[in-house]
């Protein structure tokens, strides 16, 4: 390893759904970090490792900053807004728009009271059709916020993406390579197995429940013919959902099954027998102990 070597920590921020997951997950060229049209799809807070001849950086996917409307609100927005302190770099992700909201205030308030440089990437440029309008939103930015650099970038289609880590890359301190180069994340199989079930209930059904979804995986063991029993449960709010949930006969816990189960196959690359079961807890967004058992706090 070479003197140069770079390493440090990145706190990716922004509000939900400008495409945090989805620029993680093209870095690294596989799916940890959940992506879906639905806002807050991220609630905790998930390192992904991207390592090249450079050095590493550790990303934080942290979920969105905003104002909290409940226990799961106020813990989302604790875990964001400590991180900004701690890391080396933020990466501030937003939508290539001169229209700048409350959110967005609010997070450049915060993000004016930290040291830590910010680096400002305007997501989804290839949304844009004159080009030149990206010299607008750069300056409706600039206004709110003082940045150490401005990227315009392409998650989706891996534009300036290399250009992005280059000036992350300058703002690194030298040091080690804190993880052996085929890490690409620290978050347990169980958990992004969790994850990956919420996906798929997510996609699969209508908006007014999901905000009231967790999964959690009761069972994860591997039999000796390597095929891996997973049994886990999605727990919702109300009794009217856990019908929707399940389905007629059963039929939309069977798709929201076998999609997740495939998906678990490919990342463990062994064969998966995937139970589910729905249950109900009523409030538990507003429960500090039920959140503790879903894993929402540290
Ligand atoms: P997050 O909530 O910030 O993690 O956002 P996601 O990664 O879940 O993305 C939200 C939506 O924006 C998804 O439908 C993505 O496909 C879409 N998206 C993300 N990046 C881009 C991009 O560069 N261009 C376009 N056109 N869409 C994007
Ligand atoms: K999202
Ligand atoms: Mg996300």
């Amino acid at each position: 390893m070479d003197h140069n070597y770079k390493s440090g920590f990145v706190s990716l921020i922004g509000r939900p759904n400008v495409g945090k997951s989805t620029l993680m997950n093209h870095l690294i060229g596989q799916k940890i970090a959940i992506t879906s049209d639905k806002p807050q799809t991220t609630r905790n807070k998930i390192q992904t490792v991207y390592t090249d001849d450079r050095g590493q950086i550790i990303f934080l996917d942290t979920p969105g900053i905003h104002k909290a409307k409940n226990k799961l609100g106020e813990y989302m927005v604790n875990v964001a807004e400590h991180t900004l302190k701690e890391v080396d770099v933020v990466l501030w992700l937003v939508e290539p728009t001169t229209f700048i909201g409350a959110g967005e205030q609010h997070i450049a308030e915060q993000l004016n009271q930290v040291k830590t440089p910010v680096i400002l990437v305007i997501n989804k440029i290839d949304t844009v059709k004159n080009q030149e309008e990206i010299l607008t939103f750069i300056n409706a930015y600039k206004d709110i916020c003082k940045f150490a650099e401005i990227v315009p970038v392409s998650a989706l289609k891996d534009k300036n993406t290399d250009l992005m880590l280059e000036l992350i890359y300058k703002y690194l301190p030298e040091g080690p390579q804190y993880y052996d180069e085929d890490t690409v994340t620290d978050q347990p199989m169980r958990q992004i197995s969790a994850e990956l079930i919420r996906e798929k209930a997510l996609r699969l059904l209508n908006d007014e429940i999901p905000h009231g979804i967790a999964v959690t995986v009761e069972k994860m063991k591997e039999r000796d013919n390597k095929i891996m029993d997973i049994e886990a449960n999605i727990i919702c709010e109300r009794e009217s959902h856990k019908g929707i949930i399940i389905g007629k006969g059963g039929s939309m816990l069977k798709k929201i099954g076998s999609a997740a189960r495939r998906e678990i196959e490919d990342q463990l690359e062994m064969k998966v027998n995937l139970q589910l079961w729905v249950k109900v807890r009523k409030e538990w967004r507003d429960s500090e102990l039920y959140m503790k058992n879903y894993g929402y706090s540290q």
